[in-house]
C-alpha cells in the first residue's frame, strides 16, 4: 500500500486513490448517509415553486425546470475489492448496494 496514514488519502467517498504492490489484495466496505432538504439560490433559501419558474440553462428544449428536488435521504454501502497482479496494474471491481 502506498501509505498507512489516513491523512495521506483522498476523502472517504473517493475510492481507489492509491495503488498496491504486486500480489496484494484489499477489501473495503464504506457506508455513507446523505440527508438534504430545501433549495438555495445565491445563498438564500428558495421554494420549489420559484425554482420551477427559473430559466433552465441546462436544456435547450425545456425553458424552465420541470422537476425540482425537495428532499434527499439516502444510505449507501460500497464494497470494494483491489487486487494487484503486477506492480503496474491494480484491478478495482466495485459492487454498490443501495437498500
Ligand atoms: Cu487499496
Amino acid at each position: 500500500m502506498a501509505t498507512l496514514r489516513a491523512v495521506d488519502n483522498a476523502p472517504i467517498g473517493v475510492m481507489f486513490d492509491h495503488y498496491h504492490k504486486k500480489g496484494e489484495w484489499m477489501i473495503s466496505a464504506r457506508q455513507s448517509h446523505i440527508e438534504m432538504s430545501g433549495n438555495i439560490f445565491n445563498g438564500n433559501a428558495i421554494s420549489a415553486a420559484n425554482v420551477m419558474l427559473m430559466p433552465n440553462s441546462l436544456s435547450s428544449q425545456l425553458a424552465t425546470h420541470p422537476i425540482v428536488p425537495e428532499k434527499i435521504n439516502m444510505k449507501m454501502t460500497m464494497m470494494g475489492l483491489m487486487f494487484t497482479p503486477t506492480n503496474k496494474i491494480t484491478l478495482t471491481p466495485i459492487i454498490n448496494f443501495i437498500p
